[in-house]
């Protein structure tokens, strides 16, 4: 049985996804933001840097929902939801992964938190508009690589998936929202019909719009 530390709609709907989409036994665990659970000296044990989320699985504790959903992936190897090992596809999906988490995940950290990214406080408007822009030509070039996909890998449904459709969501507030792109906006429409998808996302108590 694993637990995955969570926050609605936070890094952790990613893992979340992933677990209903494997059908695997799970428990919740918040971390209540509202109360800045996740700098206690209890979950600092389970992730020093204080960000969400985090799974255990036995005696493994990992942070980096990047790396947590590669370690489910492997753990469940027939449920399809990376390419087998050592194929074109596989390179494409690792491709995805770290792209994604390197690339606007990151970047998604100046627009939610641009204060921690300035010594004057007062930048942090001017920090947020620049990451908005930089994010805005990073899912052009990710619309225009999914092309009609439907998916990331092409006919093939993975992890990716859910993945970008959780960063397509944090957008929805910004002046020019990911959902802007028609390939984005069909792509998340696609994942949004997945049960295990609706199932995490009622279970996060999130409603519509969800992107
Ligand atoms: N690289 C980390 C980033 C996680 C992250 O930034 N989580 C955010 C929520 S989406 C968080 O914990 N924010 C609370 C904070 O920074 O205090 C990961 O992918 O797990």
């Amino acid at each position: 049985m694993y637990a995955l530390y969570y926050f609605p709609g936070n890094a952790s709907l990613f893992p979340h996804m992933a677990l209903r989409e494997i059908g695997a036994a799970f428990e919740l665990r918040l971390v209540d933001r509202t109360k800045d659970a996740q700098r206690s000296e209890e979950y600092l044990r389970l992730n020093p840097n204080g960000r969400i989320p985090v799974l255990v699985d036995g005696d493994l504790v990992l942070f980096e929902t990047a790396a947590i959903v590669l370690h489910l992936v492997d753990r469940h190897p027939r449920t399809g939801l990376a390419p087998p090992l050592g194929t074109p596809q596989r390179g494409e999906f690792y491709k995805w992964m770290v792209h994604l988490t390197n690339t606007p995940q990151a970047e998604y950290r100046a627009w939610f938190y641009p204060w921690q990214h300035v010594a004057d406080r007062a930048m942090a408007g001017s920090v947020k508009q620049a990451a908005g822009e930089r994010l805005g030509r990073m899912f052009d070039v990710i619309a225009e690589q999914l092309g009609v996909g439907p998916w990331l890998l092409g006919e093939h449904f993975s992890a990716a998936d859910l993945f970008l459709f959780m960063l397509v969501r944090w957008g929805r507030e910004m002046p020019h929202p990911p959902r802007d792109r028609p390939e984005l906006a069909a792509h998340a429409g696609r994942v949004l019909e997945r049960p295990a998808v609706q199932a995490a996302l009622e279970a996060e108590g999130l409603k519509a719009p969800i992107f």
